[in-house]
């Protein structure tokens, strides 16, 4: 929040005779007219976010020579940040409570096992052969899975593959930074515990009985394998011919909540040439291509977004999504704040 003047009507700063407004300042006190409409400005919010896109094909080139200037040792996590120009590039922000980054792991490279307050999640764009073991849980990552690193769990990233591999991560840092209360424990190696919460939660609507559980994991699915994700959109769009968002939502088996507290994750398909007008929300949306070739309007720009591309849009704007392909689907990947809107109870639909 920043204290600047921005209104006709009101009384501004300047109009305040200087020894007053010196001695206000030597007090810690600030008035509030000169700045009030730039705080609650009418109807709508302010918001720094700027639709922006971030082309894979552009980006990997740069990755890729991250990963020749800068040994993992070196980088702990060797991430380019998407960072939003709205917001200002050093404040590695997507939107106010996203953060996006590419993260590339070269083979026999090890990322350290770690755990930090923020949440994070993984979307794999490219490569075979890493994996991450988060809490215990040793998870293969390929294309198109979702990996929740939720808060407070140890992760750590090892690659047996012979190509470099890609993932795209989301966390909720800048939330987390804002609320001061961002900050990391580093860990040593994990044992790898059995159980695959993928496995034990292979389809929807049966999960496990807890007959001699005693306590429950907060976060029973880690991985969300991609092959189903696809499939149950497939299934969908095929039981359902005229449904118009064919989207599905990442959830915990065993609440049907969100699969984390603070972002929301969902998978979309658009039918073959479809165009979808998304309705007016308050969260910021994060846009992620998996498969296919689909357009973004947003703010009268219009992002063509290839396989692994990224972009973002504010919130409380119209979004348009059109698949490109005629005769395929494209898939894509959807991270949002919607939870955490309504959690703090100023989610909208504006239609
Ligand atoms: O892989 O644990 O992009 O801790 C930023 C912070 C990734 C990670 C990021 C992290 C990680």
């Amino acid at each position: 929040m920043q204290a600047h003047g921005c209104s006709s009507e009101l009384g501004r700063l300047e109009d305040l005779p200087q020894d007053y407004r010196d001695e206000l300042t030597q007090q810690n006190l600030v008035p509030l007219w000169p700045s009030l409409r730039a705080v609650l400005p009418p109807g709508v919010p302010t918001r720094r976010t700027r639709a922006t896109h971030w082309s894979y094909k552009a980006l990997r080139p740069l990755l890729l020579k991250a990963g020749k200037l800068t040994p993992i040792e070196k980088a702990e996590r060797r991430v380019l940040v998407l960072a939003n120009p709205g917001h200002g590039l050093e404040k590695m922000q997507a939107s106010a409570a996203m953060y996006l980054g590419m993260q590339l792991l070269l083979p026999g490279e090890w990322a350290p096992s770690h755990r930090h307050t923020p949440n994070a999640v993984r979307m794999i764009v490219e490569g075979e052969g890493a994996w991450t073991t988060v809490d215990g849980e040793k998870c293969p990552m390929q294309r198109g899975d979702l990996i929740l690193t939720p808060t407070g769990l140890w992760h750590e990233h090892g690659h047996d593959g012979s190509e470099p591999v890609v993932w795209l991560d989301v966390l909720d840092l800048p939330l987390v930074y804002y609320m001061e209360a961002s900050y990391h424990i580093d860990g040593k190696r994990q044992a790898v515990q059995p159980g695959h919460g993928d496995r034990a939660y292979a389809r929807a609507g049966v999960v496990p009985t807890p007959v001699f559980e005693r306590s429950r994991k907060a976060y029973p699915m880690l991985r969300y394998p991609w092959v189903n994700a696809r499939s149950s959109l497939e299934s969908l769009a095929a039981d359902r011919p005229g449904l118009e968002a064919v989207q599905v939502s990442y959830v915990n088996p065993e609440t049907g909540g969100d699969a984390e507290n603070i972002l929301g994750f969902h998978a979309l398909m658009l039918r073959p040439g479809q165009v979808l007008k998304l309705p007016v929300r308050s969260p910021a949306m994060v846009f992620h291509l998996i498969e296919g070739c689909a357009e973004v309007q947003v703010e009268g720009q219009r992002f063509t977004l290839a396989e692994a591309d990224t972009c973002c849009a504010p919130g409380y704007t119209a979004v348009t999504l059109h698949n490109r392909l005629a005769d395929k689907p494209s898939f894509i990947f959807i991270a949002d704040e919607t939870p955490l809107h309504k959690k703090l109870g100023v989610f909208e639909n504006r239609g």
